[in-house]
């Protein structure tokens, strides 16, 4: 699994207080304590949409301080600040995201053509919003692809997020999931399959439980990425026990290594 730390967002109280006042430590420290875990990526967003470039530069330049070899998840919904952190960036990362709602592609996508390190994380929305069902979702998968074709972006850049309503309202959310995700990758082995992982579960009480059966459910059909909490241990050790079950970690090497190095937390 490709594992996005989510903690750097401005949609965590504690995380928007430490933007308000700039608190560089709490930054610096969230960073590394994801990558203690083995976080392959950094999620960053700001949750301020007026400062969002200048918030989310601020938070890369603490970071790449402390950590030469970081990548981030440049989590913005402008996509002229996912252009200008780019150029912020000292290593390659991740997009997140591009979709068909206008103004994303036209001017993401050229830029992404030339910067060929780059991940790009697609969403199968629209401007009509977030689809209900399978076939729609595969529509605009189709339409994306014919783009990023377009511009020469070999599939295995891409993360495609077919995005998930949470089950207490949309009760199909989960099933309408492992369907757009397991025809994406028979069509498409190389493109990645990548979520959030604690939508599914909103307005629902203990949410860990429902999380934690989407992540192992979610896995077993095809997705292989997850923007989460890495410093759950839980949801870690889910990850680590799903792939030594599917004998993608052979003998459980990974999941023994990952125990001894404390990554569960115990
Ligand atoms: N797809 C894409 N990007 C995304 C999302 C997605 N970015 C934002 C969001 N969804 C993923 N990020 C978060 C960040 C924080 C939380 C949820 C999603 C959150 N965290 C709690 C906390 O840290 O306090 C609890 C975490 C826990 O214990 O599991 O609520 O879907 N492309």
């Amino acid at each position: 699994m490709i594992i996005v730390g989510e903690k750097l967002n401005g949609s965590i109280k504690s995380v928007a207080q430490a933007i308000q006042s700039r608190n560089a430590e709490f930054v610096r420290d969230l960073a590394t304590r994801q990558l203690e875990k083995r976080a392959d990526y950094i999620d960053i967003c700001s949750g301020v949409p007026e400062q969002d470039a200048e918030v989310l530069g601020w938070m890369i330049d603490l970071i790449q301080t402390d950590h030469p070899g970081v990548r981030f998840s440049i989590d913005s919904s402008n996509p002229d600040t996912i252009l200008s952190c780019m150029q912020k960036c000292r290593n390659p990362g991740m997009i997140n995201s591009v979709s068909l709602e206008t103004g994303k592609i036209e001017k993401i996508l050229p830029v992404a053509a030339e910067m060929k390190e780059w991940n790009i994380i697609a969403l199968l929305m629209d401007n009509n919003g977030i689809p209900v069902t399978v076939e729609k979702r595969m529509e605009n998968f189709e339409n994306l692809i014919v783009k990023t074709k377009e511009f020469g972006i070999a599939e295995n850049r891409l993360f495609i997020d077919p995005l998930v309503f949470s089950v207490a309202t949309t009760p199909e959310s989960f099933l309408n999931f492992i369907n757009t995700s397991k025809q994406i990758r028979e069509a498409h082995p190389d493109i990645h399959i990548i979520s959030g992982l604690s939508n599914i579960s909103f307005g629902l009480p203990y949410r860990k439980a429902i999380n934690h059966a989407f992540l192992i459910g979610a896995m077993l059909n095809g997705m292989d990425s997850a923007i989460m909490d890495p410093l759950n241990g839980d949801m870690l050790g889910g990850i680590y026990a799903t792939e030594a079950l599917t004998n993608i970690d052979e003998y459980c090497i990974e999941y023994l290594d990952a125990y001894r190095d404390g990554m569960f937390g115990i």
